[in-house]
């Protein structure tokens, strides 16, 4: 495997399911299989879950971790090509890149989209800038418009809890104070798709999102009626993707609070886990009461990213 971004990659859904299950069960089997090497990590944006989770997925891989934080540990970088550099960046990737691949046999990179430039976003440009320079396999630890380790961690946790062989997964729009990507609801569509899950999603007008991840879910806006005899239901913030109007790309468009999943909402459901990726913000996202109850799985989420990240770094040591 030398790129981790979509759900193609991972090829065979069922196959990446059963390593998962390998892996979970015994996680420090292919010790020896990342003894001598190094993965990098590099973030351009915060992260708990994910800085944590892929170290540890190496450790237990014998693979060693390093962290760069753009900006705090570096010079911080630029980004775009053909800039007159006498601003504050004292560095452009064009260098920064292939440095960091001299010293790593694998490479993984969190960066945000910008939320301005719809165009370049979704064009994922710095991360394809890793591809072309760092010589590399990448992996993408939440990109301009995906985040393929959290979906992948998902799917495994929908997999361990489901009750039914196609359960209906209700992916559903909550508000929030800041604009953020979308790139967690956009793989996370990607990746229940892929796996045949009955995807609905639910937001409100102009927050659809690119049909290049949504094509096979059923689109409902009326969030009640979307959630009626749900088996899971994940809520996530996600600013407007400008899919039906590219100038309110990045933006936010609605503030409703009556989107907020609470215990009303969660009483239509065929008894549904509540998930989210995290970090989320109570009361805002989700109710106390729902994320506190114990068919909330925010927590075995959050462990899966762990196995999630060791099969991926599992198969691109494999194919070194
Ligand atoms: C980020 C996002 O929505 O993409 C990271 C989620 C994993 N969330 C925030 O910035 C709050
Ligand atoms: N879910 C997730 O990716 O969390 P972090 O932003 O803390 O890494």
């Amino acid at each position: 495997m030398k790129q981790f971004f979509y759900a193609k990659d991972i090829g065979d859904i069922k196959a990446a399911l059963e390593e998962a299950r390998q892996v979970k069960a015994n996680r420090l089997a292919w010790r020896g299989l990342g003894e001598g090497k190094t993965i990098m990590l590099v973030f351009f944006n915060s992260s708990l879950r994910t800085r944590l989770s892929s170290q540890k997925a190496a450790l237990n891989l014998g693979l060693s971790p390093i962290v760069l934080n753009i900006g705090q540990d570096s010079w911080k970088l630029e980004t775009e090509l053909g800039v007159v550099m006498d601003g504050d960046k004292s560095e452009h990737l064009r260098e920064a890149i292939p440095v960091m691949g001299c010293y790593c046999d694998l490479i993984g990179v969190r960066s945000f989209a910008g939320l301005t430039d719809r165009e370049a976003d979704y064009a994922e440009s710095v991360l394809q800038q890793f591809v072309q320079y760092s010589g590399r396999p990448v992996i993408s630890l939440e990109s301009a418009t995906v985040h393929p380790c959290q979906a992948f961690a998902d799917l495994i946790t929908i997999d361990e809890h489901k009750r039914k062989p196609r359960p209906k997964v209700v992916l559903t729009w909550a508000p929030h104070p800041r604009a953020l990507p979308q790139a967690v609801p956009n793989s996370f569509a990607e990746w229940m798709i892929a796996a045949g899950m009955d995807l609905v999603i639910t937001q409100p007008e102009g927050y659809e999102l690119d049909p290049r991840f949504t094509s096979g879910a059923r689109i409902e806006y009326d969030q009640m009626k979307a959630l009626e005899g749900a088996d899971f239901v994940y809520a996530k913030n996600w600013s407007c993707p400008g899919v039906t109007n590219p100038e309110q790309y990045g933006q936010i468009l609605s503030h409703d609070r009556s989107w907020t999943v609470d215990e009303a909402h969660m009483a239509v459901t065929d008894n549904a886990f509540f998930m989210h990726c995290l970090p989320v913000r109570r009361n805002v996202i989700v109710s106390d009461a729902v994320i506190d109850a114990p068919t909330s799985l925010v927590i075995p989420e959050a462990a899966n990213r762990e196995i999630a990240a060791q099969v991926v770094m599992k198969r691109m040591l494999e194919s070194l």
